[in-house]
């Protein structure tokens, strides 16, 4: 960075300042990682400076020769990837994705299912602050009291009843395996759309370690930045670009989903895309093609399962009792703790979680009653199984004797050894 050093001294100062707080703590927040140097570079180059409003061979703006190329070759990539028909790569971010595939499929004043965010889903679900449940009616699935799992049965009775003409499938903190096949029987039962957004699970879903929603959801969307580690940014996946729906309830007009997905995003919502982030997305993908990433993908699950064992033993309480994927959410019920507590003392020795609500919380979101812990990121920096149980042992010290200043230290000396025996970036 030496001309930023040169002209912005502050801006460096705080970019190091970040680099040695990731180098240094425990990041655990599972929608986090580190992306390779190869995707900041790409992030970090010329593309940033063009206008491309459009789609290759299709632009508003000339001077897109090498624009289209990239894209087209990131949208290949995502299409022989994941074995879709179609891939829109230009939305900003996850909630953007999503807001188009409701501006695709449905009017202002539909009916909307799916999961309450309040017991996992995600903002863009239906939450009624959103413009998912202020343009839309939405109504929501959640899990069972009993198990804290979802019900395939109640869901269908809540379809079955509201009659959406959407059903969202997908989570941000729900530590289960979602069967997506279900979905799709529901949603046929009540002839609505199945969008599966499977952000947080991308890499699972790629290394076999999630079941994949192709074969069943009419669209799927992902961000780029959690378990596929790529920059920020999504994708809208279409399976099969001529609506499916149309020969099973005899619709009037056969709908081109992957023409109405491009037009949501453009004209629709977006201007120009970010073409450096479309590079890098590109990039990501590339590695991900890579038989390494499957490893990455059996390994993350692994060292969830070695956490959340290792957090068990030490008397903590997990939802559902542990977890079959990339993140596990404590119950901090049993400690003295309220969730902001924990993250703020967690943070004082470099452990990155972040405060959850988990399902039926007597508590308020800004301070509910849980911690949401995840895999991705200490993943990528190599840590195993037998690393996962030093973390689990150590989180689980500090949240039972938080006021114990001894623990503190040797948390400190053990993410201390930890980090240095897994270092980040050490190229920089
Ligand atoms: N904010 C993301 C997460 O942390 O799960 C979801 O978009």
């Amino acid at each position: 960075m030496q001309q930023l050093t040169i002209q912005d001294p502050d801006i460096t100062k705080l970019i190091g300042a970040e680099l040695n707080r990731q180098r240094q703590g425990l990041e655990m927040i599972p929608s986090e990682n580190f992306t390779s140097l190869a995707v900041m570079e790409a992030l970090g180059s010329v593309l940033t400076n063009k206008y491309s409003e459009g789609y290759p061979g299709k632009r508003y703006y000339g001077g897109n020769e090498f624009i289209d190329q990239i894209e087209e070759l990131c949208r290949t990539r995502a299409k022989k990837l994941f074995g879709v028909e179609h891939a829109n790569v230009q939305p900003y971010s996850g909630s953007p994705a999503n807001q188009a595939v409701y501006f695709a499929l449905l009017e202002p004043g539909d009916m909307v299912l799916g999961m309450a965010l309040a017991q996992g889903g995600h903002l863009t679900h239906g939450y009624k602050l959103n413009f998912s449940g202020r343009f839309y009616r939405s109504v929501s699935y959640g899990v069972e009291k009993e198990n804290e799992r979802l019900d395939y049965d109640v869901v269908r009775e809540i379809a079955k009843k509201e009659k959406p003409k959407l059903i969202v499938c997908g989570a941000t903190a729900y530590p289960r395996v979602i069967d997506f096949a279900a979905f799709r029987s529901i949603a046929d039962e009540v002839g609505a759309y199945l969008l599966a957004d499977i952000s947080h699970i991308t890499g699972l879903v790629l290394s076999g370690d999630h079941q994949s929603p192709v074969p069943y959801a009419d669209i799927v969307t992902t961000t780029t930045h959690k378990t596929l580690r790529g920059p920020r940014g999504a994708m809208i996946l279409v399976p099969h670009s001529a609506d499916r729906l149309h020969d099973r309830y005899h619709q009037s007009t056969k709908r081109d989903l992957a023409g109405l997905v491009d037009a949501a995003i453009i004209p629709g919502l977006q201007g120009g895309p970010h073409n450096h982030q479309t590079a890098a997305i590109g990039v990501s993908l590339k590695e991900a093609a890579e038989p390494s990433f499957a490893d990455y993908g059996h390994q993350i699950v692994k060292n969830a399962k070695a956490l959340a064992e290792s957090l068990t033993e030490a008397g903590l309480t997990l939802v559902t009792g542990g977890t079959d994927n990339h993140l596990l959410l404590v119950n901090l019920g049993n400690t003295k703790l309220s969730g902001k507590v924990a993250e703020t003392l967690l943070d004082e020795v470099g452990i990155t979680v972040n405060k959850n609500m988990i399902p039926f919380d007597p508590r308020k979101p800004m301070d509910p009653s849980g911690i949401r812990l995840g895999t991705p990121a200490l993943t990528t920096r190599g840590f195993t199984e037998d690393d996962m149980r030093i973390v689990g042992k150590t989180i689980a010290a500090m949240l039972q004797c938080p006021d114990d200043e001894s623990v503190k230290a040797e948390a400190r000396k053990t993410i201390r050894s930890l980090t240095e025996a897994h270092p980040l970036y050490p190229e920089l």
